[in-house]
């Protein structure tokens, strides 16, 4: 039940995208509108003579105000499209295990725009990394660069590569800093990496054990635990290996994926099985491998399918 085969665990940081790009909207409508209010007490309906003169005079001091409205903004310039104020940009906090043994864990900040209805996001924001806890160059690698949109609004995406271990760590911290807008404007500068050690005490998953199924059931669902409570989604890869020389009865896995969803402790590797019953009674192994935290225990088991109950 609950079984989580789905694609690898991305920690989707919170959006914090607000909208704080309140600006006073363009400016216009209102010289114009000026003409159309009613005339003075004693002004010719029409527009003649000194009714005109007055009208230019008031339509002055508009454009006037207008002028001095049109220069107070604090944002930058307007997103390319007419009337569009510039949109917000904000990058997510991300949380994951450090990860242990071979390779490397990536962290994935999403930096998402928000743009008034009608409107795309035109302009870049730099983003670059800044040590907490964390040190640079040991514990995860420093990068920098630039994100540009042109008229869309796609969430980006900052990967930053964290060093495996198998050392007992503190948790550590680090961050994905925003700065130098153009042509946006920053909501959330700051999406903080949280490095959460999978060695202190060992995180490990094992397979449950051996397991036998049926045909009729469609599939073959086998069991898997940590040692302990996720702290953030935990992936780990599993496959079937044949046993024997005859057509498996069943559809081969060379690299599936189960998510134990934060909190939990169990997940399930799924093998779809042929549910003609005239087959024979087989048996496969199946294995786990590359977990996204900690080690792997019992990695490998016998699944034996039989035809007939
Ligand atoms: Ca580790
Ligand atoms: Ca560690």
């Amino acid at each position: 039940m609950g079984a989580a085969c789905s694609r690898s665990g991305e920690h989707s940081g919170t959006s914090t995208a607000a909208s704080t790009s309140r600006l006073v909207g363009p400016v216009n409508g209102s010289a114009g509108g000026g003409a159309t209010t009613d005339p003075q007490p004693g002004c010719a309906t029409q527009s003649q003579g000194g009714y005109t003169k007055g009208i230019e005079s008031m339509r002055a001091m508009v454009l006037a105000a207008a002028v001095v409205v049109a220069a107070l903004p604090v944002v930058p310039a307007y997103a390319s499209g007419s009337g569009c104020a510039p949109a917000s940009v904000a990058v997510g906090d991300y949380r994951q295990y450090e990860g242990t043994g071979a390779g490397t864990t990536t962290f994935s900040f999403s930096v998402s725009v928000t743009a008034p209805p009608g409107c795309a996001a035109s302009g870049s924001v730099d983003y670059t990394t800044d040590p907490g806890t964390a040190t640079p160059g040991v514990d995860y690698t420093p990068t920098s660069g630039t994100l540009t949109w042109n008229g869309t609004t796609d969430t980006k995406t900052v990967s930053v590569t964290i060093a495996r271990d198998a050392a007992p760590e503190y948790e550590e911290t680090f961050a994905v800093r925003l700065h130098s807008p153009q042509g946006l404007v920053i909501a959330d500068n700051l999406g903080v990496g949280q490095i959460i050690d999978d060695d202190r005490p060992p995180l490990d998953t094992s397979l449950d054990g051996g397991k036998i199924c049926w045909r009729s059931q469609g599939t073959a669902e086998i069991g898997l635990h940590t040692s302990a409570p996720a702290r953030a989604p935990i992936t780990i890869h599993y496959r079937t290996i044949q046993v024997g020389d005859g057509k498996p009865g069943y559809y081969p896995v060379r690299d599936g994926v189960v998510t134990i969803p934060v909190g939990e402790t169990r997940g399930v590797a799924k093998v779809r099985l042929f549910t003609d019953e005239q087959l024979p009674d087989e048996q496969f192994v199946l294995e786990i491998f590359n977990p996204s935290a900690g080690t792997i225990g019992l990695s490998k088991v016998p699944v034996t399918v039989r035809s007939r109950g």
